[in-house]
């Protein structure tokens, strides 16, 4: 696969990824630039194993294994002002983790490509988030996913806002969970999977303590992450996250982040990390697709340096947004 970091259209044998005749054949419901680009999504249309329905229409069976297992994995997505952000390296995740799961494709990888840029493409969206979702498919009553004869591709093309304004502003509180990141002897915490229980239960104890992300450790003891955020941490114009042997996901706005490290001349390690790191840090802050790059204020009701949203972080976030709006791939 080529990268592609600027906009330009997708055309056959001319991408990141050989695409094939597309997967969808249905036409464009209005090929012009969408209507949308906040809030609401009228008249949405879901994506399902080829076929778009709209939204009370959208449904899988019951003895869906992703239903009745969480046996299937997942992609969260952003897109920005018509173009894909790091397109390729969410598509190369999906893969990796359907891979580790032993889960086969449906539809080849440039398939997925073409139906998730068509799904947007319907709901008439320029800004916006995709979630990709890969079911075992439907079976029977029982583990056995040889009984699952074909996977299930869903594609859901929305809008997402995680977090009101004046938390990017002011910073975001953070606890620590008592739940503990799944460790790598258990099921792998690289893939990204439909079964986020785990995660789940700590993102409400973190709202139980007045949170609005939960800090996870891992069995050690040591920080990996948070419930659906990487973390970072500035100190002394150094910069630290966790490893992923932590249990730390390979977030894909974390690599942006390495990147954006580099090219500000920011030095980076990934050491074993505990939560005296971020209690003592001059500037902490996360990443993910849906939060974008967050600044925490506090952890465990500790103000991290002055409470406030550090210039480092500052300058991640602005080299973020222009990168969010000047790189991806084009949809329409
Ligand atoms: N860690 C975990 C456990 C995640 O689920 C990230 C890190 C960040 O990775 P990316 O590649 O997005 O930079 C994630 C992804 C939500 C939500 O509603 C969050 C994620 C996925 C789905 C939903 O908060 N985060």
């Amino acid at each position: 696969m080529i990268p592609i970091r600027v906009a330009k259209p997708p055309r056959f044998g001319d991408g990141f990824i050989q695409i094939e005749p597309p997967a969808v054949r249905e036409p464009l419901v209005n090929p012009a630039p969408a209507a949308h680009s906040e809030g609401h999504v009228t008249d949405m249309k879901v994506y399902i194993d080829g076929k778009f329905y709209a939204k009370e229409d959208a449904k899988v069976s019951v003895f869906d294994h992703g239903l009745l297992y969480g046996d299937g994995v997942f992609e969260g997505i952003r897109f920005y002002d018509g173009k894909v952000f790091r397109f390729e390296e969410h598509l190369k995740r999906l893969e990796l983790s359907a891979r580790a799961i032993a889960l086969k494709l449906p539809i080849s990888l440039a398939e997925i490509q073409e139906a998730t840029l068509e799904t947007i493409r319907q709901n008439e969206l320029r800004d916006g988030y995709v979630r990709l979702v890969l079911t075992r498919g439907p079976g029977d009553l029982g583990l056995n996913p040889l009984l699952c004869p074909k996977a299930s591709i869903i594609v859901i093309a929305s809008t997402i806002k995680l977090y009101p304004p004046e938390m990017y502003e002011n910073g975001l509180a953070v606890a620590t969970c008592a739940t503990r990141r799944v460790p790598h002897g258990a099921f792998s915490p690289m893939v990204k999977s439909l079964n986020y229980l785990n995660n789940i239960m700590a993102k409400m104890e973190a709202q139980n303590a007045g949170a609005g992300e939960g800090l996870m450790l891992n069995e050690q003891g040591f920080v990996a992450e948070c419930t659906g955020d990487n973390v970072f941490v500035i100190k002394d114009g150094k910069m630290t996250t966790p490893p992923i042997s932590s249990g730390a996901l390979a977030g894909v706005t974390r690599a942006v982040v390495l990147e954006i490290a580099a090219e500000l001349g920011v030095p980076v390690s990934e050491p074993d990390m505990t939560r005296y790191d971020i209690y003592t840090a001059d500037e902490c802050f996360l990443t993910g697709t849906a939060a974008e790059i967050i600044p925490v204020a506090t952890l465990d009701n500790r103000p991290i340096h002055d409470g406030k949203p550090g210039p480092l972080t500052r300058k991640f976030i602005e080299r973020f947004h222009q990168l969010t709006r000047s790189t991806g791939v084009a949809i329409y």
